[in-house]
């Protein structure tokens, strides 16, 4: 705590406001000082966080929380904001099980204004702030703090939208550091880089000023973007920039990293009770170099040791991404039709090797699911064979896409949904526990899981030959189990797999279950336990007769998924099992709870639901413990 004797006193942020510009600048060397030696012991998001040091210093310096309210987009760019509301004592448990969480919650801090993890959103939830303190009639000021790739999505536009029409005091900071995380695309990022380039905005802080002499006060609640008319749109060099057109006062380019100069612009929006944009211009690892030089590496990083900068590698074995990406370019040597697309993810995703060896066949679409997704039935619909390659947690964005433009119109889009189950760390904003529940009473789709890295491949493959309509295929962060049988029966649709059988007890897992249910039977077997393992295979058509076959036989029945209970493919089983009128079937369904899991390792936040070997095992016999058939 010694070496932070500013950040070890502030609890309060409005302590900021008692300090010279020298000693916010020393508050700012604390703050990147704690994040680059706290993340190289607990890992986490490291260059985006290191970027927004000074911004935080200044906003804060210059706004009063409470009863101010920022909304950090995403909150992975947060950790400052973290620091200078007294975070400092707890820091070190950030990401940690039971720990700080490596976004924001409300329920975290009440400083946390709105919680977030999917990108897009603050814009929308600051509006909300700023019109109910309209309608409550206070006046605390309201900031959105979004990033270059966030405000891209379409949600960040719509909230613009919305928001110049309402005219009322909210200010957007576009924290412009030049990558989403590899880097951004899109025409609105080359309209980002013209914006930069313009020669005439220097004395932004000057401008602040003057807006603050001609507007500072109540101003009238007019759709202000009806002042300049549309015909500036996007041709920045003559005339205002597009976010003036849509009601917004442009406050930028401004070096995001000059303390002095953003303090002076903020504490002359807060004065302003209109829609303002300041456009920060930031660094993205700002302050360490090797982050600085590879900020798409240095997103989000394992621990590592901060003086040599090294970051240890684990045992190499095969994630199921990697494998994924190379099954993707091997099912697009195979056919000239396989196209890819990613929102913003190529390397989180495994899109990477594809997007070298087929550029013309890959489409990043930017944060952007929504999108991704419509864009992916309109290139099926145009007799090409999409593989939408998006996280299961941000395929929650485009549901009502898949659904209505996908498969309603049986188009053959193929979803690979990575990071499927819980994810670890990152917490429920990004477990992705709800696809199965989320896709399965979709009419018309056909969702596997592979048990292995393996049979994610044939998986692909037969995907890309399925031309009857859309497909999905989820799968968890992390690697496949090796311990399973290699001898493999091929892909057959609605078809499981038996790996072993046993006269005591069915297991039937899905997916990433599969493993953890084959070893707990191996492990039983040395009690004189014996279980049929079933690989499901297929969520939806799920072999029903398989299943109920073995069931019969050995009257006791666990289905286990790593995915929501409530809609998913226990709960689907149990339902047919009603409907046949089976009868004498003790079922149990091990799955994930009706609430939303916390982050932690994903061992350990298997363990404590149970979806682990030990945890079947111990179900397993608590079911049989009423007398063995
Ligand atoms: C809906 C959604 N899609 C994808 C992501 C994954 N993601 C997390 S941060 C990020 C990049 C954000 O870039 P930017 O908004 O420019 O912020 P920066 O990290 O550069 O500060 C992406 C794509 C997400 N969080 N939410």
């Amino acid at each position: 705590m010694d070496s932070y004797p500013y950040l070890s006193q502030i609890v309060d942020p409005r302590f900021l406001h008692t300090l010279s510009i020298k000693e916010l600048q020393e508050v700012a060397d604390e703050v990147r000082r704690a994040i680059i030696s706290n993340v190289s012991q607990t890992g986490g998001h490291l260059s985006s966080n290191l970027g927004t040091v000074e911004l935080t210093v200044a906003l804060y310096a210059a706004y009063s929380l409470p009863p101010d309210k920022v909304v950090w987009d995403t909150g992975h760019q947060a950790y400052p904001h973290k620091l200078l509301t007294g975070r400092l004592p707890r820091f070190d448990t950030l990401r940690k099980h039971k720990g700080l969480s490596g976004f924001l919650k409300p329920d975290e801090h009440e400083l946390d204004a709105f919680g977030a993890g999917h990108a897009g959103t603050a814009i929308s939830a600051a509006l909300g702030f700023a019109a109910a303190r309209d309608i409550a009639g206070t006046d605390e000021k309201i900031v959105a703090v979004t990033g270059d790739s966030a405000i891209c999505s379409g949600m960040s536009w719509e909230a613009l939208n919305h928001a110049g029409e309402l005219g009322t005091q909210l200010l957007v900071v576009l924290n412009d550091n030049r990558m989403s995380i590899a880097p951004n695309v899109g025409a609105l990022t080359q309209y980002f880089t013209r914006l930069r380039s313009r020669p005439d905005l220097q004395d932004i802080a000057g401008k602040a000023k003057n807006l603050v002499e001609r507007f500072g006060g109540p101003v009238e609640r007019v759709a202000a973007g009806l002042r300049h008319g549309l015909t500036h749109y996007f041709a920045p060099e003559q005339a205002g920039t597009i976010f003036e057109e849509m009601g917004f006062e442009y406050l930028g380019p401004v070096d995001g990293h000059n303390i002095e100069v953003m303090v002076e612009i903020f504490r002359n929006t807060r004065q302003l009770n209109q829609p303002v944009f300041v456009h920060a211009i930031t660094t993205k690892g700002k302050g360490y170099s090797v982050a600085e030089e590879d900020s798409r590496k240095w997103h989000g990083v394992a621990p590592f040791n901060p003086e040599t900068s090294e970051i240890p590698t684990s045992a190499p074995v095969v994630t199921y991404t990697q494998a994924f990406g190379d099954a993707m370019c091997a099912c697009a040597e195979a056919d000239p039709k396989v196209v890819a697309i990613t929102a913003a993810m190529p390397d989180g995703t495994g899109l990477t090797k594809f997007a070298k060896t087929f550029p013309d066949r890959y489409y990043d679409t930017g944060i952007a699911e929504q999108h991704a997704v419509t864009f992916a039935a309109g290139l099926a619909a145009g007799g090409q064979k999409p593989f939408c390659v998006i996280y299961s947690t941000f395929l929650q964005r485009g549901f009502d896409q898949v659904l209505h433009d996908v498969c309603i119109q049986k188009l053959p889009v193929r979803f690979l949904m990575d990071r499927a189950g819980l994810v670890g760390d990152d917490g429920p904003t990004h477990h992705g526990v709800f696809d199965i529940s989320m896709l399965s009473y979709i009419p018309n789709i056909v969702l596997l899981a592979p048990r292995d890295t393996t049979e994610l491949r044939e998986m692909m493959f037969w995907m890309s030959s399925y031309q009857s309509g859309p497909t999905a295929v989820r799968y968890p962060r992390g690697s496949g189990d090796d311990s399973l049988p290699e001898a493999r029966t091929s892909i057959a649709i609605g078809k499981a797999e038996v790996l072993r059988t046993g006269k005591h007890l069915t297991l039937c897992a899905i997916g990433s279950m599969v493993g953890p249910a084959h070893q707990a039977a191996r492990e039983l077997a040395a009690d004189g336990v014996e279980a049929t393992v079933i690989n499901a295979r297929f969520a939806k058509p799920i072999d029903f007769d398989t299943i109920f076959a073995d069931a019969q036989k050995t009257g006791n029945l666990i289905l286990i998924e790593e995915g929501s209970r409530i809609g998913g493919f226990g709960q689907q089983v149990r339902d047919e099992m009603v409907e046949r009128g089976l009868t004498g079937i003790r079922t149990q369904i091990m799955a994930i709870p009706d609430h939303f899991v916390e982050h932690g390792t994903q061992a350990i936040l298997r363990r404590d639901l149970g979806l682990d070997s030990e945890g079947i095992k111990a179900k397993a016999r608590s079911l049989i413990e009423t007398g063995l058939r």
